[in-house]
């Protein structure tokens, strides 16, 4: 490795202060003796989020969560957010939702959003929150799979849940105005005002589950990636060792919950440490986001290459307004991080960005950036301590460095999801030999650091949101103008990849700016924002394999200009 290249450790007190040494020494089962399971063999994650510390004198006081959005601002103690918690766990159980419920929510962030949350999980039931940027069809796929029995949603987003075809969906809660909430609903606000703040909490086994996470394949409908409260013993240690979290620090996560992200690193890893908690809503603009740093003084801060490379656009006059001497330790998460970005890091903030590599299945962060650690830039850094990362081949044998192949985990880390809801053969599919194979391809260079260089399957990721080609093109096939649709994503500076449809027209319909707009805008307001392609070409020649399946590769291998590998198996 050129050492010119190599950012040096920082130098300081750090959890993790030697690598090479935890890594040797590490047990997970250390690790317990942070909780108080440890004694009483009881278990649940809210509880060691947030009741702990709301039991503790010296604790309960402390603010827990900052929201901040452009028309409302609120602190919440870890008190307040126990005693709301509580109130919404006495709610739920009024209205019959039991241990193992299905609770979805589909809403912005917002105070009730948490406390909603963290009720769902006292009480046992499994929580499913969903991007607010969903549409109906993405909504009725995610409920239908999971059989929800009862949504959480403001009275704005209701035109996007399809009551009449969700038969399992008993009970919506409406968060919003008395004035907006019709018959029939829950009107989240007056429940609240009559339920007790006091609530015997559902303690349950490590193994039970609490969370459920769709993301997208390349194939089929969304997974439903099922999470336990065993979790909670990596996120806490991954709070400690990788986002260097210490008492006193303000923490800012800037990912929405409906992303994995936004729940394992933006709700469990700080409140399970103890540390204040900022919550930023509304869009995203250069200014809300350094003013949010300045205004409450983060420390530390987590987020994501798309959001690092439109601030590094937005240029110095938006980091010059502000004062960003607080924030101490910089990380990021969901795409490859560019080494221009971690240059561009130095210079706003004379900090390192820590990359951190994980993914919805894994549950918690597995091969990362420590502060006690060179960085080598474009390097996702090493496995955590109790965790041991490799790279196999096509039959689950490990190579030796410098070889690219599936970035793999020896099976059985704490926050490892337990299932792909209601598909046990998608499960074991991720399985081979003894190693968890993430789809991502990968090398390892001599010194034990991973380079990221891409997904095996096709999965697009576009500003940090990860979005499944067969969604996109089955909508896109909705529309009355499309015969067939090949979705591929599309190398971009900014965005990481962009979304470019392929698509056939129907007899009768001609090309026309217009049209392409109106396709555009039917996936937008269908599926989600982000699912809809930036750029559509017009053919009338997807190519296909045999058995129907569009190849994608080879539309992408065309679309750059790449050799085009194996056509053995294309549709004449
Ligand atoms: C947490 C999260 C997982 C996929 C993963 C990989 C990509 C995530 C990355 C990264 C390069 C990193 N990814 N972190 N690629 N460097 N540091 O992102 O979960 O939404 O399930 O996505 O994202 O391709 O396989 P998820």
């Amino acid at each position: 490795m050129d050492e010119e290249k190599v950012l040096k450790a920082t130098s300081g007190n750090h959890n993790l202060d030697n690598y090479e040494q935890t890594y040797e020494n590490f047990n997970w089962d250390e690790v317990n003796k942070a909780f108080s399971w440890n004694e009483t063999g009881k278990v649940n994650i809210a509880y060691e989020a947030i009741d702990r510390h709301a039991e503790n004198p010296k604790k309960k006081g402390q603010v827990a969560l900052h929201y901040a959005s452009p028309d409302r601002e609120e602190k919440l103690t870890f008190e307040d957010l126990s005693k709301r918690s509580n109130q919404f766990a006495n709610v739920l159980k009024k209205k019959g939702i039991k241990k193992g419920d299905r609770v979805f929510l589909f809403m912005p962030r917002s105070p009730e959003f948490y406390a909603s949350f963290l009720g769902i999980l006292k009480l046992g039931a499994i929580a499913g929150p969903l991007f607010e940027a969903f549409m109906e069809q993405a909504v009725h796929d995610r409920l239908e799979d999971s059989e929800a029995t009862m949504l959480i949603t403001t009275p704005d987003l209701l035109n996007r849940v399809p009551v009449d075809q969700l038969p399992d969906l008993k009970q919506i809660v409406l968060v919003g105005d008395s004035s907006d909430i019709k018959d029939g609903y829950i009107d989240y606000h007056q429940e609240m005002e009559s339920a007790s703040d006091d609530f015997d909490i559902e303690w349950v086994d490590l193994e039970d589950g609490m969370l459920i996470h769709y993301t997208s394949g390349s194939t089929g409908k969304p997974k439903g990636v099922y999470h336990v409260h065993n979790a909670m013993i990596q996120h806490y240690q991954t709070g400690q060792w990788v986002l260097d979290l210490k008492e006193g620090d303000v923490y800012w996560c800037t990912a929405d919950p409906g992303w994995v992200t936004g729940t394992s690193y933006g709700i469990f890893a700080p409140w399970l440490n103890g540390v204040t908690n900022v919550v930023v809503g509304g869009r995203f603009t250069p200014e809300a986001w350094y003013g949010a740093l300045d205004k409450y003084n983060v420390t530390v801060w987590y987020s994501a290459p798309t959001a690092f490379r439109k601030l590094m656009s937005a240029g110095k006059d938006a980091v010059q307004k502000h004062d960003l001497s607080s924030v101490r330790h910089i990380l990021s998460v969901g795409e490859p991080l560019n080494p221009e970005v971690i240059h561009w890091g130095m210079k706003a903030f004379n900090l390192r960005i820590h990359d951190t590599w994980w993914m919805t299945e894994t549950g918690a962060q597995l091969i990362c950036n420590y502060p006690s650690m060179d960085i080598r830039p474009g390097s996702m850094g090493k496995p955590i301590p109790g965790v041991e990362a490799s790279i196999v081949d096509d039959e689950g044998n490990e190579l030796p460095p410098n070889r690219m192949g599936n970035l793999a985990i020896k099976e059985g880390w704490p926050a490892m999801m337990r299932a792909i809801w209601k598909r046990p053969e998608k499960y074991e599919s991720y399985f081979l030999n003894g190693w968890y194979v993430s789809g991502d391809s990968a090398y390892r260079d001599e010194d034990g650091y991973f380079w990221f260089q891409g997904r095996l399957d096709d999965v697009i990721n576009t500003s940090g949101e990860r979005v499944g080609p067969f969604e996109v093109e089955s909508k896109l096939i909705e529309h009355e103008a499309v015969s067939e649709a090949g979705v591929i994503g599309k190398p971009d500076p900014e965005r990481g990849e962009i979304i470019k449809a392929f698509i056939s027209l129907n007899e009768g319909y001609e090309e026309s700016d217009e049209l392409l707009e109106d396709i555009r805008q039917f996936v937008k307001t269908g599926l989600a924002g982000h699912a809809a392609p930036r750029e559509m070409e017009v053919t009338n020649a997807i190519p296909k394999t045999r058995s129907g399946k569009i190849m994608r590769r080879l539309l992408k291998a065309r679309e750059l200009g790449l050799p085009e590998g194996d056509t053995s198996t294309l549709e004449e």
